[in-house]
């Protein structure tokens, strides 16, 4: 039988996987939208292509497949680039489809053409830098060709984002129904066996270590190793600290873990890897500037490294590693538990981590390297509440970074999605909603009031759907990290980093949201009697005091 290529597509996306897109239509994609009227496929009506794209990521975050966004041509389309930029740096399994002008008009002005003719712009340049894959399909003949690539990034072990354009006579154009029959959507095969050789090599340098440490990145979650992280720091006893990203990976309420490394984190994980550690292993960390201390040069000489990742381009990016492997960190700790378990490779001497802990901070008191002072007090005090409100399974789409970073102990069931990537403002609140579309996990959005002026209007698609959703929005008047450092580095010459807020109690109530606000500890109690944080939306507004700064120095 023949259907119109806007059918394939949404079985295609079906036959993905794929169950929720967000995104605007517009004329030029109105036919992909009406092979979505009857499909499984639920539609999202965003209120900004760049919240669509965001939103998709959030949803192939969350259900560890892909995400999907649709546009129309043009704007629709460039609209898209922060949240398609975004899934590009964090390697998300992202789909994009475009509409565009149809093709007998290319290059004579079209309404919102972007075909790159006649001086229009280009969208297919425009998406280059950003994608793994991108395409504008101006004819049918190679359809299933373009689809089966596109499906292989997407479900590749190091997938990114794949942008589709399709001109508007491309879409109704009909084609066979079986045409999905070339392309491969079963590429997730069994488990890669890791060579014999890298388990003897990485077992001879643990038993070489008197003091090993685990830097744990977010390809131990991915790679969904979290069991035996845990079983094998736990045997060996061997510390773990994490990259933000990797969060979660241990347990950090666990006996063993030193929370997180970083510029922006407490510092005990630095010290014990500049005091204690002989061997580190880095596993499915990239190793970047906030992890590396801005690859400070002194953090790693002397001590031998192991490193493994998926992705070779992290493999040695910033230094040498005695062992480094590409493989999937799921395969490799598999593997390293079995023969560890086999081979009755002994334990290191016991660590008192929290004596550790206690001796670093009373050092860090001393040297007045505390980063944050009493006016933070409340903020750490909700995060500790939330702990205690939801002790595993809270989902967490975080915006601000270096509170969560610093006061809250991810737990191996909770889900903590940090804004890494290219680190947009205004992305918590639609990543968050891409989550809610799937999942009954009770979901958080952590934002400043800089980045909620950037996507507040998204509170109204969680309101439209019914998704509950729960903001926490830092009311500090400012973009607080630009006053930090035009505080630190620009002697407090404050340029356009403060303004008004509206008074949010009134915005909630305008969208129909519920709202409370937080000023100091006693605020909290009570706070779990009057937010019902299942359902419904609920804007959670944290006061800041404007001049109080984290300490810590980023270095610009
Ligand atoms: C799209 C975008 N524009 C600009 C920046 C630069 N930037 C980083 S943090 C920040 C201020 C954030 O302010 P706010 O959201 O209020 O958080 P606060 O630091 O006050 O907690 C800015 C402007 C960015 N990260 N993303
Ligand atoms: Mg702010």
């Amino acid at each position: 039988m023949q259907i119109p290529v806007s059918h394939v597509l949404v079985r295609f996306l079906e036959q993905l996987g794929v169950r929720c897109i967000f995104g605007i239509p517009g004329s030029h994609i109105l036919p992909v939208y009406d092979g979505l009227y009857d499909s499984s496929l639920r539609s999202v009506l965003a209120k900004h292509e760049q919240a669509a794209s965001f939103m998709a990521g959030g949803y192939a975050r969350i259900t560890g497949g892909v995400g999907a966004c649709i546009t129309t041509a043009g704007p629709g389309a460039t609209n898209l680039v922060t949240g398609i930029a975004s899934a590009y740096a964090d390697h998300l399994p992202v789909i994009a489809i475009t509409g565009e002008a149809p093709t007998h008009i290319f290059g004579k002005g079209g309404l919102q053409e972007s075909s790159g003719e006649g001086g229009s712009v280009d969208q297919v340049a425009l998406f280059a830098g950003i994608t793994r894959y991108h395409k504008l399909v101006e004819r049918t003949d190679y359809l299933a060709s373009v689809l089966n690539q596109a499906a292989g990034y997407l479900l590749s072990g190091t997938p990114g984002p794949v942008v589709l354009s399709f001109p508007y006579n491309v879409q109704k154009e009909l084609v066979d129904e079986t045409i999905l029959d070339q392309v491969a959507f079963g590429r997730r095969s069994g488990e890669p066996a890791i060579p014999g050789p890298y388990i003897d090599q990485s077992l001879a340098l643990i038993r070489a270590a008197k003091r090993p440490l685990i830097l744990a990145g977010y390809g131990c979650i991915r790679g969904n190793a979290q069991a035996q992280l845990h079983a094998i720091s736990k045997r060996l006893n061997i510390p773990v600290t994490s990259s933000l990203k990797g969060k979660g990976a241990i347990d950090e309420r666990s006996a063993l873990s030193l929370g997180s490394l970083g510029v922006t984190s407490g510092g005990y994980a630095l010290r014990y890897l500049e005091q204690k550690a002989d061997l580190v292993m880095i596993l499915g960390a990239g190793f970047n500037e906030r992890t590396s201390y801005v690859w400070d040069r002194n953090l790693l000489p002397g001590k031998k490294i192991i490193q493994v990742d998926n992705d070779l381009q992290q493999l040695q990016k910033v230094f040498r590693a005695d062992l480094a492997l590409q493989a999937d960190l799921g395969a490799y700790l598999r593997a390293l538990e079995a023969a560890i378990l086999n081979l009755h490779v002994p334990a290191k001497q016991p660590v008192d981590v929290a004596a550790f802990i206690a001796a670093a901070q009373a050092d860090i008191d001393q040297a007045g390297e505390r980063i944050f002072d009493a006016r933070f007090d409340h903020v750490r005090a909700f995060y500790r509440w939330l702990e205690q409100q939801f002790p595993d399974g809270l989902v967490m789409f975080d915006d601000n970074i270096v509170f969560a970073q610093n006061f809250y102990r991810v737990s191996r069931q909770d889900r903590f999605y940090p804004n890494t990537g290219i680190s947009s403002l205004g992305h918590a609140i639609p990543a968050a909603i891409g989550a809610a579309c799937t999942t009954e996990q009770p979901l958080f959005a952590m934002i400043g009031d800089g980045g909620f002026h950037m996507c507040a209007m998204e509170l109204m698609t969680a309101v439209n759907y019914g998704f509950p959703l729960n903001v926490v929005l830092f009311n500090n008047n400012t973009m607080g990290l630009i006053r930090k450092n035009q505080h630190q580095h620009y002697n407090d010459r404050f340029i356009d980093c403060d303004f008004k807020n509206p008074d949010f109690a009134t915005l909630a109530q305008s969208f129909g949201v519920h709202h409370v606000r937080i000023e100091n500890e006693q605020d909290l109690s009570g706070l779990a009697e009057s937010v019902d944080f299942h359902h419904g939306v609920n804007l959670i507004e944290i006061l800041v005091d404007q001049d109080a700064y984290p300490n810590y120095s980023s270095r610009r």
